[in-house]
């Protein structure tokens, strides 16, 4: 069975080690925090995702999955550290491959003629080939010469809250520097990918995953945008939007407070910083959901009198997990409590506020913050809020950036 080092345990890395676990292959796991890997170590695991505590129970119980801070020999090594942009002096974001060329530089003791080196994380176009580089000059620097390591590119798909079931039912691309490379990884991947596994470059495999979520971005910046029109002539958008969806070709998404996670506020950047003349559209996508917080956070002050007590209900990035990272949730009630209102927070699936928001906000249930609140702002569609009725919140002011509350 094939053995398998995997850098990097977070949202992508844990499952996807996990589930070569369970299938039999020998898997070390590798994250530069001591805490997580103690923490896998012991059976459980460090974020939350359904079902996602019993597959690493299971893997680490077989005796296949074991972390480490230092990566171990094996026949494929998977990247999947997080890659941010960092934001320049003039506001143009830039791509960080920071943790990718450290992950790569830090296998040149331990990479063997023949292995497969995997590219998971989502990244800008080239960056597999930059992967080659920096492990070549890593090796160099060591005096080692190691012959014919293949390298691919194989963007992971699978949606938080689902992500187990996604990770065996997606379809894949596999995209290596070399047609051998695609198909050595397409070949691992059949392990326990029961979908469709396509073969490409590695430009175009790392465009591909980039242009899926830039796509996801613009279609909601479109559903945001109407929002603002809909504000501005009276219209109520979820039914407008009820009504053009049923045209035969149109499928138009749901507005909402903003767009947060790690992906999709964030890949669309890695092609305007590519082609900045040419991604004029994506770049003004990401400008109008980037703005809509804003929004939500005028309406709010337009609708709070004095002494107003403003409840805000959801502060995770999207509905029925407990991700508060890059949320606007958790923007917006930040704005509120900068402008001087009293926030409460509610958020079922967090037992603590964020950082960002200790000190400056009061994380209450539901029913409390409904009692003391005069202004309502719902910002997820959280399950836990789907029996709300315009009767319990008679003599508040409701503003509902999910259209959850109807009469
Ligand atoms: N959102 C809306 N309106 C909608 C849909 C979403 O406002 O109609 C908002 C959500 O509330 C959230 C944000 O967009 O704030 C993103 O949520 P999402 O569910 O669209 O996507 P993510 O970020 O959880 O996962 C995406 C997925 N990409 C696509 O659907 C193209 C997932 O398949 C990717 O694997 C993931 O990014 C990733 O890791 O790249």
């Amino acid at each position: 069975m094939t053995s398998l080092c995997v850098l990097g345990l977070g949202y992508i890395g844990l499952p996807t080690a996990s589930i070569f676990a369970t299938k039999g292959c020998k898997v070390v796991g590798v994250d530069i925090s001591a805490s997580v890997v103690e923490t896998i170590n012991s059976g459980r695991i460090h974020i939350q995702e359904p079902d996602l505590d019993v597959l690493v129970r299971a893997a680490v119980q077989s005796g296949n999955l074991r972390a480490s801070t230092k990566p171990a020999p094996a026949d494929v090594f998977i990247l999947a550290v997080p890659t941010p942009f960092s934001v320049a002096p003039d506001g143009a974001r830039i791509p960080d491959l920071s943790f990718v060329e450290a992950a790569t530089r830090s296998l040149a003791p331990v990479v063997a003629a023949g292995n497969l080196v995997i590219l998971e994380s989502t990244s800008p176009v080239g960056t597999t080939e930059k992967v080659k580089v920096w492990l070549e000059s890593e090796l160099a620097k060591l005096g080692r010469k190691v012959e014919g390591v293949l390298y691919a590119h194989c963007p992971e798909r699978i949606l938080p809250g689902q992500m187990l079931k996604e990770l065996v039912s997606n379809d894949r691309i596999c995209g290596g520097l070399t047609p051998a490379a695609s198909e050595k990884a397409r070949d691992l991947y059949a392990t326990f990918c029961t979908a469709q596994i396509f073969l490409a470059d590695a430009r175009t495999a790392e465009l591909a995953k980039l242009t899926e979520n830039a796509y996801r971005d613009v279609n909601i910046a479109f559903a945001n945008e109407l929002s603002l029109v809909c504000d501005r002539l009276g219209v109520d958008v979820w039914e407008l939007i009820r009504l053009a969806n049923r045209h035969p070709r149109v499928k138009i998404l749901q507005p909402g407070p903003g767009v947060g996670g790690h992906c999709i506020a964030v890949d669309p950047w890695f092609i305007v910083d590519a082609a900045p003349a040419e991604a004029r559209l994506m770049r003004t996508a990401r400008e109008v959901n980037d703005s809509k917080p804003h929004h939500v956070v005028s309406q709010v002050r337009a609708a709070a009198g004095p002494g107003a007590v403003v409840a805000c209900l959801g502060l995770a990035f999207k509905a029925n997990i407990d991700d508060l990272r890059e949320s606007p949730s958790v923007e917006i009630a930040g704005l509120l409590a900068d402008a001087g209102l009293k926030v409460l927070a509610v958020e079922p699936h967090v037992a603590a506020l964020p950082k960002s928001l200790q000190g400056r906000a009061e994380l209450v249930p539901l029913d409390a913050a409904l009692a003391r609140a005069t202004v309502v702002v719902l910002l997820v569609d959280h399950r836990a809020f789907a029996g709300l009725t315009l009767a319990q919140l008679s003599g508040k002011k409701l503003i509902d950036t999910r259209g959850m509350i109807r009469a």
